[in-house]
């Protein structure tokens, strides 16, 4: 029976060799197939003995039993393979920390926001929000600004629809508007509080006003140093009885205690804006650190030009303003030493982490 044992030791080898289940199954074509070689065997025996078929029959069978064992082997020899390269596809690494959901935090500018939110707060000064989409006349006129100042034109302020030629709709380009707001406001209440009917100036008695003005503002600007939103804060103080001197002392008292600099000096220059008269930019001179003794612009200021005290509804025989205006973008630069402003509108987390 050598010619049997040559045929299950060539069908071992052939399953042997077959790397894929479909290289299996043709193997198994050609010995226990249809014309197969054990297929092929038995017609062989249609011309022996019916002795010599019982011997023979028994040995196919032996045979075939052996081939069927080696094809069953190795299906399952290739199965066992293909889980194993499934399984180390799916891999996972249990041991691996879980995905943390990462804590939040605020942007510098608005660590800068409230941090002169509360230091203004405690010297009594209100914070006052209001609308960022405004009207010419609180953006503008009522802060005397002439109707051919070139800051109207179009290349300088973004106008937006729904306005009407006598009362144009724009973006506010700086904060001074809700001062307006919120001055006539004060107005109004102790006017009424004081059972003051009259539609004048007012004259009467009122407690001052002290008034900070966050918020975004907007112009048509856009390099390393002006992005075209960009924040503002301006004060305002309104008494009987205030001064230069009043708005130098609480101004330098915000920037020692904002700057956390003890020694840091202030130098009012002269200066101009439509809205007040005198006027005069605010620089300021750290002692010690990296900006040491380069004057460094911080804020405009001035006295509240009559025009303005009029248009909160205020009589300038009675009452006089300070005011100033300052940019918490560039606070923030100064504060951190960043040198981009655009830095802080990319919106990238490994910039604003930092300041976690
Ligand atoms: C500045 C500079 C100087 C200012 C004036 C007023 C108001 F409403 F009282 F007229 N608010 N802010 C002012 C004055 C702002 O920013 C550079």
């Amino acid at each position: 029976m050598t010619d049997l044992n040559d045929i299950v030791s060539a069908a071992s080898t052939a399953f042997a060799q077959a790397n894929t289940p479909a290289d299996l199954e043709n193997a198994k074509a050609l010995f226990l197939g249809k014309s197969g070689r054990m297929t092929e065997l038995m017609k062989g025996m249609v011309a022996l003995s019916v002795e010599e078929k019982k011997s023979r029959g028994a040995a196919i069978n032996v045979a075939k039993q052996s081939i069927e064992a080696a094809l069953t082997h190795r299906r399952q020899a290739l199965a066992d393979a293909e889980l194993q390269l499934q399984l180390q596809a799916e891999a996972l690494d249990v041991t691996l920390p879980g995905r943390q959901r990462g804590a939040g935090g605020l942007h510098p500018v608005s660590l800068t926001l409230e941090r002169i939110e509360a230091i203004f707060g405690s010297m009594g000064f209100d914070v006052a929000q209001g609308p960022e989409i405004e009207t010419d006349w609180f953006n503008f006129t009522a802060l005397n600004t002439p109707e051919d100042h070139p800051a109207r034109s179009m290349h300088d302020t973004f106008y937006v629809e729904g306005g009407t030629d006598k009362a144009p709709l724009l973006l506010r380009t700086h904060t001074s508007p809700m001062q307006i707001r919120y001055a006539v406001q004060h107005v109004k209440k102790y006017r009424a509080a004081a059972g003051d009917a009259s539609e004048g100036l007012f004259a009467g008695d009122m407690p001052e006003i002290r008034v900070i003005a966050p918020g975004r503002t907007y112009r048509v600007d856009s390099d390393a140093t002006h992005s075209p939103m960009f924040h503002q804060c301006e004060g305002l103080w309104v008494g009987e009885n205030v001064s230069f001197k009043d708005l130098k002392f609480v101004f330098t008292d915000f920037c020692r205690t904002f700057f956390e600099s003890d020694d840091l000096v202030l130098r009012f220059r002269p200066s101009f804006f439509p809205f007040t008269e005198p006027s005069a930019e605010i620089d300021i001179q750290f002692a010690s650190g990296p900006l040491a003794g380069r004057w460094l612009e911080v804020a405009g200021s001035g006295q509240v030009h009559p025009n303005v005290i009029r248009n909160m509804g205020l009589d300038p025989e009675k009452y006089i303003g300070f005011a100033f205006g300052m940019g918490p973008d560039r606070l923030t630069m100064l504060r951190y030493g960043v040198n981009d402003l655009r830095l802080f509108f990319d919106g990238d987390i490994r910039f604003l982490s930092q300041f976690q």
